[in-house]
This record gives structure tokens, C-alpha cells and sequence, in this order.
């Protein structure tokens, strides 16, 4: 009767009670009326006296051991079934930090959406120029100051090497490879060889915009980037052209709108002037032209060129231009939605 009991203990230890049915077939099995341990508690009766302390407790054990099997699979069932009644699926969702374009991206991009209106395209130009498509292509004379070590950064082995002071060297391969129509968006990364401050940096980004085809005048130019001001900074915008000088460009403007915070009565963005300066401008130089291919008999053109963090410090309110090279996550956020 030990032996029975010892293979008894091993079978309910190796049953697999992993379904309701299974845990109710033990029970049936060992537990019920006509069940096994009843049918031992009947031989145990016919034990004698001096052995019944032992049977007894190898009995116990067996119960205890099919009882406790059955008590285990029916939590662990339980917990099974009741698991999808904890979904509630009308809860908000975790919350996924999610991440957005960057200031300087999102008035980019809104610029260029701006200007395609207009069928201009986008060309991207190369941060690393050499020194032809950065100065000389366009009209910069040899001793001019901008190509001075101070203000551009050169490549020591190879002076004809720099990282781009301006996107025009873009511009300029655009025009290399394509006659008139021409209408193209420059935008991307500048860099000028200065000390970091609040108001300026040794990098930063620009956009540039060049269009040229047969009878284009300054009337075109005037009209393109007031069609851009009043889109940008909204329709009650007024414009302001100011002559100024581009080796590049002949005439050559700068453009200031009416400050979008104050509406022209003065405050402390516009320092009291009610204009905000955005751009430089003008009639692409005949030589800039004949440069890159282009007949200045049969064709002229404008162009223009404006700084993306200036920008953006106008119309986001940043009074530190150093914000926008930092990333710092607080700064950052500001901008999502
Ligand atoms: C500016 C201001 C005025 C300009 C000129 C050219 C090119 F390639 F056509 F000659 N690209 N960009 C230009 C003209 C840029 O930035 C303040």
C-alpha cells in the first residue's frame, strides 16, 4: 500500500492541470465519492494499529498534494480569464513622447511653401564650396573683405577650399546647369568666421531665392517679396525698400516690413522704429550672370537672401539666437503642436 501511494503522489504531481476540465477530471479522479482516496480510506481501515500513524500520514499528503494542485491551477486559470476584463479600452492611450521639426525647420519649410506658390523649386547647394562658386562667380573682386581669413572659414592645406559664407554658390551651380526660367529656393547652413553672441553666430542658416527670365525688372522683385511679406507676416503688412550694397547685385535693397508685433507704432522688438529688417535684395549683376552662362542681353533677374534664425527670433519672440543651437529640451518643446 505504500508502493500505491508513492506512484499515486508521482502521477498527480506530473498531471497537467492547464484547462478547467483537467483540474475538474483530477478531482473527479481522487476527491470525489467513487474517487481514489476513498477507496484508501477503506483499506486504511484494515491497517494494523501499530502502522496506522504512518498510512495516515502518507494518505494526508497525497490529499494535500491533489488539493493543492487543484487550488493552484485554478488561480492561475482565474487570473488568466479575468486579465481581458481589466482592459478597459476607452482609457487615453500611454503617452508616447513624441518628438517635432525644429524652429528653424518649421519657418524653412514654411518659406519655401510660401515662394512655391509661386513655382519656385528647391535646390540644396554644398556647405563645402571652394572659393570660385562662393566669391569670384559672384563679382566678389580679389582683395574684397568678406574673403579675409577673419571672416570666412578657409581650409588650412587648401585656401580654395571654405565652408560657405552664403547659399549663393547654390545658386550659382543652378544656374551653371540650366538656362532661364529659372526659379529656385536656396536654403541651409552658413558659416562666417565670428565671435558667438546673443545677436550673432559663427553658424547659422540662410535662404536664398533667385529668379531669373526675359524681362524681369525690380517692379517683379518688389511685388514677389511683398506677396511673401503679407504672407508670412499677414495681410496688413507693409514694405520697405532702403538701397544698400551686394557685390552680387545691382541695384541692391534691403527690405524691412512693418513690425507684425506692434503694427508700426513702435515697441521694443522694432526698437521703436515700427520696421523690422528681413532681407537683402536686388537685380542679379550682369556679370554674376555672364559668369555662370547666361546672356545679361537676353536675360536679368533678382534674387534675395534672408537669415532663417533672424527670422524666426521675430516671429517666435527668442531673444537669444544661441537657443536655437543648444537643444535644450525646454526650448525645444515650446515649438511642438
Ligand atoms: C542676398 C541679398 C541679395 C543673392 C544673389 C544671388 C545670386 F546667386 F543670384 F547672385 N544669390 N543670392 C543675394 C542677393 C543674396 O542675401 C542677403
Amino acid at each position: 500500500m505504500i508502493e500505491k501511494i508513492k506512484d499515486l503522489m508521482a502521477e498527480v504531481e506530473t498531471f497537467a492541470v492547464d484547462t478547467k476540465e483537467k483540474a475538474e477530471e483530477l478531482r473527479l479522479k481522487y476527491l470525489s465519492k467513487k474517487g481514489i482516496l476513498n477507496e484508501i480510506f477503506a483499506e486504511f481501515k484494515k491497517v494494523k494499529p501499530e502502522e496506522k500513524r504512518e498510512y495516515g500520514q502518507k494518505i494526508n499528503s497525497l490529499k494535500t498534494l491533489v488539493e493543492s494542485k487543484i487550488a493552484a491551477a485554478q488561480e492561475a486559470l482565474e487570473d488568466q480569464l479575468s486579465k481581458p476584463n481589466d482592459l478597459d479600452i476607452t482609457l487615453p492611450g500611454p503617452n508616447h513622447n513624441l518628438g517635432s521639426h525644429h524652429p528653424i525647420t518649421m519657418v524653412k519649410n514654411e518659406i519655401i511653401e510660401i515662394f512655391s506658390r509661386l513655382g519656385f523649386t528647391v535646390a540644396e547647394g554644398q556647405e563645402i564650396e571652394d572659393d570660385y562658386h562662393n566669391f569670384t562667380a559672384l563679382n566678389f573682386p580679389p582683395e574684397h573683405p568678406a574673403r579675409d581669413m577673419q571672416d570666412t572659414f578657409f581650409i588650412e592645406t587648401n585656401p580654395d577650399i571654405l565652408l560657405r559664407t552664403h547659399t549663393s554658390g547654390g545658386q550659382v551651380r543652378v544656374m551653371e546647369k540650366q538656362q532661364p526660367p529659372i526659379r529656385v529656393l536656396v536654403p541651409g547652413r552658413v558659416f562666417r568666421n565670428e565671435a558667438v553672441s546673443a545677436r550673432s553666430h559663427c553658424i547659422f542658416h540662410q535662404i536664398e531665392g533667385l529668379y531669373i527670365d526675359k524681362n524681369v525688372s525690380f517692379a517683379d522683385l518688389k511685388q514677389t517679396l511683398m506677396y511673401f511679406a503679407k504672407e508670412f507676416y499677414g495681410e496688413k503688412t507693409e514694405i520697405r525698400l532702403r538701397p544698400s550694397y551686394f557685390p552680387f547685385t545691382e541695384p541692391s535693397a534691403e527690405m524691412d516690413v512693418s513690425c507684425s508685433i506692434c503694427g508700426g507704432k513702435g515697441c521694443g522688438i522694432c526698437k521703436n522704429s515700427g520696421w523690422l529688417e528681413i532681407l537683402g535684395c536686388g537685380m542679379v549683376h550682369p556679370n554674376v550672370l555672364r559668369n555662370c552662362g547666361i546672356d545679361p542681353e537676353v536675360y536679368s533677374g533678382f534674387a534675395f537672401g534672408m537669415g532663417i534664425e533672424r527670422t524666426a527670433m521675430l516671429r517666435y519672440g527668442v531673444t537669444d539666437i544661441r537657443m536655437f543651437f543648444e537643444n535644450d529640451m525646454k526650448f525645444l518643446s515650446r515649438f511642438k503642436y
